[in-house]
């Protein structure tokens, strides 16, 4: 019943000889952990640490996996959900689904990303359910002591992994499922979008009165810039020349992504959908599924197989290389059919809807899909049939949650062949989409509260292995006063992916047409981004070659700090900057937890130590751990001794940079600064690879002027 397989620091654990969709290898090497296993039982051990579970199938045949949850044991992780931080006492569900204008506790979302990291005293264990089904997650719900992981279905494939700490958890499990893709580095700057934006003169209007202020990066087309919203299609009306547009934009400095949906209309003469006939998803009866998407009725690409990918591949890279497409964003990928939720306008409307739209679009449809309840969800039917690499058949609701992976990859194939480093948006993701797309948190509301729960979904997305997560800035739907704009645009600041986006419906959250004082703050907040943007381009690389995130909930990197896992609103930007936006109306000053060690506050200069809660008037709040180094804009700024490997450069090329007693030496490649911006000691008189060095300090900090590369500081102190 049990085989268990051992990697490094992994133990493959299948239950049932389960045949999952998606199929990853198991890293070779050592440390590996031992294993003892009996019919219905596994333990591992990995330097002192280890791990319990117990699998059985329900009276429902479903195979379900028990470990125990101990008092002081924490969650991290789960993937997209909208919840705390620490996930303990939650009951969540893996199923893709669009779940529009969600909140606190709202489940499923999106994405699905079936691993946990279990932290108790400090040390870290990760279980990750290769499942593409519907799965649960019980976490000392059901039972209070046990947690619980369920498919349903009768087989499993489980992973042990081990730490012992919580980052090194996700350097394993990503070591496992795949580094996260290196962006080109525009996609770190700002993006601007609405649904939608258009004629083109108006996109090129709102992208130059949004460069009077900042820098912009990208500008994204939502669906209003199709032809009767058909893929790889332009309105003509609304986009008379669009290379013309785009090379504009290009001009400028700014990139464009447009969005990509997976429905195929219909349509007789319609290129994309006649050369793709055979790549649709299809019914038992072999017919091509129809579903209803923007374009009407539709068909669902096949992505789980190879024909189709290369299929769409082709399709991605004709359309990017014909108008120089920078970036696609590929949206309702859970897939989701046309969200019809109210069932009283189901009823009333659906069958006449559907009639209308058959005699519309002549075109025949299954009998069975004629059943208005399988149109009116907004998850396509649960029969939909797919066929995998391996030549299997299998049903939407075995595979389902992997169909947005397995998109990624076909875009990303598309896009390689023009562009060295692909960029991808995805709103539905799976395990391993980490190598081939960016992800947002889809269509959030525009409250207070959604911009404070925002700030725990990225942060629960970023420990899942998937480091390429922001949100709409501003919120989606709905409205949002000025100020919570301007507080969503800081919040977001140091986001892996920081794009503005709204809904059709509700205010403008583009930062020049807000108010005089939120419009400043919302300024500041993008031009704080890029003075960063160099130590996240060093994260960027940190990420893509040891799978550790951006951004980082706080136990990630103080997890023997048990007062860090109730901290749902502050956030660590890689080991040395810790964020503590300010989310409350009218807010001058906020509470912030900082954990042991010394904190320079970034704007006052004043230094604290850690291991307390301190009220801070800074805003918004940054503070600088102990021991940090960090390349920002004007320069490598510098808090205490240490030593350090920073990535810079178009092939993250490597700066060794030590600081130790008086002396600050730089090997490797070096980094290029205008200044060395030592915090909170007095370096004046300090002098540059032998010679004086101009200096100027002021608040606790000393800029010293380097002049493109030192090898060694040397400061009197
Ligand atoms: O394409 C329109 C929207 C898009 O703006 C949004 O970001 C997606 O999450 N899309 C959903 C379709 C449905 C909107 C109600």
């Amino acid at each position: 019943m049990i085989k268990v397989d051992v990697g490094r620091k992994i133990v493959k654990v299948e239950f049932n000889n389960p045949k999952p969709v998606v199929k990853f290898d198991l890293p070779e090497g050592n440390p590996k952990p031992s294993v003892e296993f009996k019919e219905s039982s596994v333990r591992s051990e990995l330097n002192g640490q280890y791990v319990e579970l117990f699998f059985k199938l329900d009276s429902e045949d479903r195979a379900t996996a028990v470990k125990r949850l101990g008092v002081f044991e924490h969650v991290l992780g789960l993937g997209e959900k909208a919840l705390p931080v620490d996930r303990r006492r939650t009951r969540v569900i893996f199923w893709n689904y669009d779940n529009y204008n969600y909140k606190l506790g709202t489940d499923p979302l999106y994405k699905s990303i079936p691993f946990a990291i279990f932290v108790e005293g400090g040390k870290a264990i990760g279980i990750f359910v290769n499942s593409a089904t519907y799965t649960i997650f019980d976490l000392g719900v059901g039972e209070y002591d046990k947690a619980l992981f369920q498919v349903h279905e009768p087989s499993m494939e489980l992973y042990i992994i081990f730490g012992p700490t919580p980052l090194e958890v996700i350097e394993s499990y990503t070591d496992l499922t795949g580094k996260p893709l290196l962006p080109p580095r525009w996609g770190l700057g700002l993006h601007i979008s609405r649904y939608s934006y258009y004629p083109q003169d108006m996109v090129i209007e709102i992208v130059k009165e949004t460069l009077k202020h900042v820098p912009v990066d990208a500008v994204y087309l939502d669906i209003d810039y199709m032809e009767g919203f058909k893929q790889f299609t332009w309105d003509r009306s609304r986009f008379p020349n669009p290379k013309e547009m785009i090379d504009e934009l290009h001009r400028l400095g700014v990139k464009v992504v447009v969005i990509v949906d997976p429905y195929i209309k219909l349509e007789p003469g319609y290129p994309v959908f006649e050369s793709g006939i055979k790549h649709l998803c299809r019914t038992p009866d072999n017919e091509i599924y129809v579903g209803y998407g923007w374009p009407g009725l539709s068909g669902f690409p096949d992505f789980f197989n190879g024909d189709a990918r290369r299929w769409w591949a082709d399709w991605i890279e004709r359309f990017a290389r014909e108008y120089g497409i920078d970036g696609i964003w590929i949206d309702m990928n859970e897939p989701s059919t046309v969200n019809l939720k109210d069932p009283e306008f189901r009823k009333r409307s659906m069958m006449k809807h559907l009639e209308n739209l058959i005699s519309r679009d002549n075109v025949s449809i299954p009998s069975f899909y004629k059943d208005m309840e399988n149109l009116s969800d907004n998850t396509p039917d649960l029969e939909m049939i797919h066929r995998l690499d391996d030549g299997r058949f299998e049903k939407h609701y075995r595979v389902r949650n992997a169909y947005p992976l397995f998109e990624a990859m076909a875009t990303y194939e598309g896009l390689k062949r023009i562009h060295e480093r692909p960029f991808i948006l995805s709103r539905s993701a799976y395990a391993g989409s980490q190598k081939y797309a960016f992800i947002w948190t889809g269509d959030v509301p525009s409250d207070w509260e959604a911009l404070r729960l925002s700030i725990s979904m990225i942060l629960g997305v970023s420990a899942s292995g998937h480091p390429w997560i922001g949100v709409d800035v501003g919120g989606f739907a709905g409205w949002s006063d000025p100020e919570a704009t301007a507080r969503w645009y800081q919040a977001m600041a140091f986001a892996p992916f920081y794009r503005v986006h709204k809904g059709r419906l509700g205010n403008d959250t583009e930062l020049f047409r807000l108010p005089a004082r939120f419009r400043r703050m919302a300024i500041e907040a993008v031009k704080l981004r890029y003075r960063f943007l160099p130590y996240l381009w060093h994260l960027a690389w940190e990420a893509h070659l040891t799978g550790r995130p951006l951004i980082r909930a706080l136990p990630l990197e103080f997890p023997e700090d048990e007062n860090t896992f109730s901290i749902d609103d502050q956030y660590m930007v890689g080991p040395y900057i810790l964020y503590a936006p300010i989310l409350d109306r009218g807010a001058e000053s906020r509470f912030i937890y900082l954990p042991h060690g010394s904190w320079f506050d970034y704007w006052s200069g004043e230094i604290y130590s850690g291991g307390s809660t301190i009220r801070s008037a800074s805003d918004p709040p940054i503070f600088i751990r102990e021991s940090s180094a960090i390349p920002v804009e004007e320069g490598l700024m510098i808090f205490r001794e240490g030593s350090w490997r920073i990535y810079h450069g178009e092939q993250g090329e490597q700066a060794e940079i030590v600081f130790e007693g008086n002396k600050i030496t730089q090997r490797g490649s070096p980094l290029k600064v205008d200044k060395v911006i030592l915090l909170g000691i007095d370096a004046s008189g300090a002098s540059v690879d032998g010679a004086e060095a101009r200096t100027s300090c002021s608040r606790n900090r000393c800029e010293i002027v380097v002049k493109g590369v030192f090898r060694e500081i040397k400061i009197r102190r």
